[in-house]
């Protein structure tokens, strides 16, 4: 690895969790905090924790885990303002809401031009997908979650993974989470490069 990208290991990465309510999304933080399974409660608000990776290169993280609620909503995108990735976590059985799930995802990555305060704010931060509950019978396989969420409509700036994994035993999310600190740390390259060429 070169000098500029070992550096980053010093570094805190800001990653938020996203998804609709009950998709999983605290358990996933949990699940990786304390490596076992927690018992949840609709989050009302946001859960903060700085967590250490065993995966993508034992790297601090501060993760924001943001409630899915209808009502907190809106909250979503001042959350994921200047964040390094974004996690969404996908009920892969509530096939009904997916089309939710997805209305909900472009809102906040392509929010609309009158919500927009200063462009691009968090234009093109890499999207990790985690289709969760696949331990259910009937959640549905990636690739019908991937079409569903239209995720190849995101264009070339915003590279996105899907991962299928299970919360409660924490299946896949070390997977996912490497996958992401990939994409995060190719965009950074990429970012270096170009202010390189523009000096
Ligand atoms: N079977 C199964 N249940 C899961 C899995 N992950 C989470 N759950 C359950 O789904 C329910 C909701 O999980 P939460 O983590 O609270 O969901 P959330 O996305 O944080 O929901 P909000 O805080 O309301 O936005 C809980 O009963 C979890 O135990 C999984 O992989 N498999
Ligand atoms: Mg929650």
């Amino acid at each position: 690895m070169g000098g500029g990208l070992s550096s980053l290991s010093f570094q805190s990465l800001h990653i938020v969790l996203l998804g609709l309510d009950s998709a999983g999304k605290t358990t996933v933080l949990y699940r990786l905090k304390f490596n076992e399974f927690v018992n949840t409660v609709p989050t009302i608000g946001f859960n903060s924790e700085r967590i250490r990776l065993s995966s993508a290169k034992g790297l601090s993280v501060h993760f924001w885990d943001v409630g899915g609620q209808e009502k907190l909503r809106p909250l979503w995108k001042s959350y994921s303002r200047g964040a390094d990735g974004i996690i969404y976590v996908v009920d892969s059985v509530d096939a009904e809401r997916l089309e939710e799930a997805r209305t909900e995802l472009k809102c906040v990555l392509f929010p609309p031009l009158w919500q927009v305060t200063k462009l691009s704010e968090n234009q093109g931060a890499p999207l990790l997908v985690i289709a969760n509950k696949q331990d259910l019978p009937r959640s549905l396989p990636v690739s019908a979650v991937e079409r569903q969420l239209a995720l190849h409509e995101l264009g070339p700036h915003t590279s996105y993974h899907v991962q299928p994994a299970c919360a409660i035993i924490g299946e896949g999310l070390h997977e996912g989470l490497e996958q992401l600190y990939h994409m995060i740390m190719k965009r950074r390259r990429n970012q270096r490069a170009g202010s390189t060429r523009r000096k």
